[in-house]
């Protein structure tokens, strides 16, 4: 099938070719020729994730005195720092990312402003990035806060990636206790304008059906390279929706727009083809919980075990046979906040060493527990080049 599917494309760009130079105005004619190249040559389902005020997120979460104030992160007024984030409250007053504190301030005399801690955002980036891998190993990060995922060969939420996004955005807010945004549609352009489409905490789902009705309205602005300057530039060609833009051939748009233009000619119709990039393969995987009341004693920490090992074993099924086991964790969080995670070497991660691991985490802090984790370390056996089966715990 795919053998079939990759010869039709290469057919049809000879094709294209052939025509280009020879016959410009047969192909003007004949526009769905173009589409049909860049077609993408299977239904694709992603999605799109973005964290909503992701920085202010983290600090209200760890401190939900912030949650009614207007709320941002950056650097110092009086040293000529700059607002990276604010929460939607502030975003009321007219506050927003890149603008100067000092000006941030004026606006908004009652806007709190706090230092950014950048580990603390890698941290919680890590811990999504984690949750996303339970879905698909096909994870394109693209900030911090955001990745795309495609979930097309996916069993999870019987395969339907409108109930993955919706499980994942209640996961994240469950464990992890900020919220997320999320678009799904057949392709990443469309995905990434959905996970704005309906902020904060909210989903937006375009089906292969709605896509023309949905992107005839979009304002060309929201394609992704139109800035302001090509923004004009369209609104002097009288295209400022992508509707409007449709009016223009593939060669009037590269003309006057270079390369961009046949960019512009697939995106207005919702045509993108690229795929999500993994640029990163897991380097860990692990399952946490975080207990609704804390566990007094190691004695209720080692209860817990047996059901987080459940699932830490069934996730390990999922992830594909090119990771070798090096260790193996356990994550701990006092009701202090506090938390800290003991590991050691192992091929073959077992159960005694898991207890053995949890005992050592619980001496660290000796308080009440309100997380446990236990997780295992992995080489990437793609990028060292010598493929070997993953290997599944066993009991002891
Ligand atoms: P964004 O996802 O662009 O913004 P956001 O998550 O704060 O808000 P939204 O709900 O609109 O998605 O960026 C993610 C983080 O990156 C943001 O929390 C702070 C940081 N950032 C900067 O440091 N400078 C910037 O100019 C922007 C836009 C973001
Ligand atoms: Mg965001
Ligand atoms: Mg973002």
């Amino acid at each position: 099938m795919r053998m079939i599917i990759i010869c039709k494309q290469f057919v049809l760009w000879i094709f294209f070719f052939c025509c280009l130079p020879a016959n410009r105005e047969f192909l003007m004619l004949c526009p769905r020729l173009f589409l049909l190249i860049n077609m993408p040559t299977e239904q694709r389902k992603i999605i799109h994730c973005d964290c909503d005020c992701f920085y202010a997120s983290v600090e209200m979460r760890d401190d939900p005195s912030l949650r009614s104030l207007p709320l941002a992160i950056g650097g110092p007024a009086s040293q000529r720092g700059v607002i990276a984030t604010c929460n939607y409250e502030a975003r009321e007053h007219g506050i927003h990312s890149a603008m100067s504190s000092a000006h941030a301030r004026r606006q908004c005399p009652g806007l709190v402003i706090l230092p950014p801690n950048f580990d603390k955002y890698r941290e919680v980036s890590r811990q999504m990035r984690e949750i996303f891998f339970d879905y698909t190993e096909l994870v394109e990060p693209l900030s911090l806060d955001e990745a795309y995922l495609d979930v097309t060969d996916s069993d999870k939420c019987r395969g339907s990636a409108t109930l993955i996004a919706r499980e994942i955005r209640q996961r994240v807010k469950k464990e992890l206790g900020i919220t997320l945004s999320t678009g799904v549609a057949p392709n990443k352009f469309l995905a990434k304008i959905g996970s704005d489409w309906n902020k904060p905490d909210g989903e937006t789902i375009i089906l292969p059906e709605d896509i023309d009705a949905f992107v005839e309205k979009l304002p060309v602005k929201k394609i992704f390279g139109v800035g302001k300057v090509t923004a004009e530039k369209l609104h002097r060609f009288g295209a400022d929706s992508c509707g409007e833009l449709r009016q223009f051939s593939v060669f009037e748009l590269t003309e006057n727009f270079g390369r961009f233009g046949g960019r512009l000619y697939e995106l207005c119709r919702g045509i993108d083809s690229r795929p999500v990039k993994p640029s990163q393969r897991r380097k860990s995987l692990s399952v946490e919980h975080t207990y609704p009341e804390d566990l007094p004693d190691l004695e209720a920490c080692l209860k817990q075990l047996p059901e987080l090992l459940i699932k830490l074993r069934s996730r390990l099924r999922l992830v594909d046979n090119q990771y070798l086991i090096t260790k193996q964790l356990v994550k701990m969080k006092f009701n202090d906040f506090q938390s800290t995670t003991v590991e050691c070497l192992s091929r073959k991660p077992d159960d005694a060493t898991f207890r053995e691991l949890m005992a050592t985490a619980f001496e660290r802090g000796n308080l009440p527990v309100r997380l446990l984790g236990v997780g295992v370390r992995f080489v990437d056996l793609l990028e060292e080049g010598k493929p070997e089966q993953l290997e599944l715990f066993e009991d002891k």
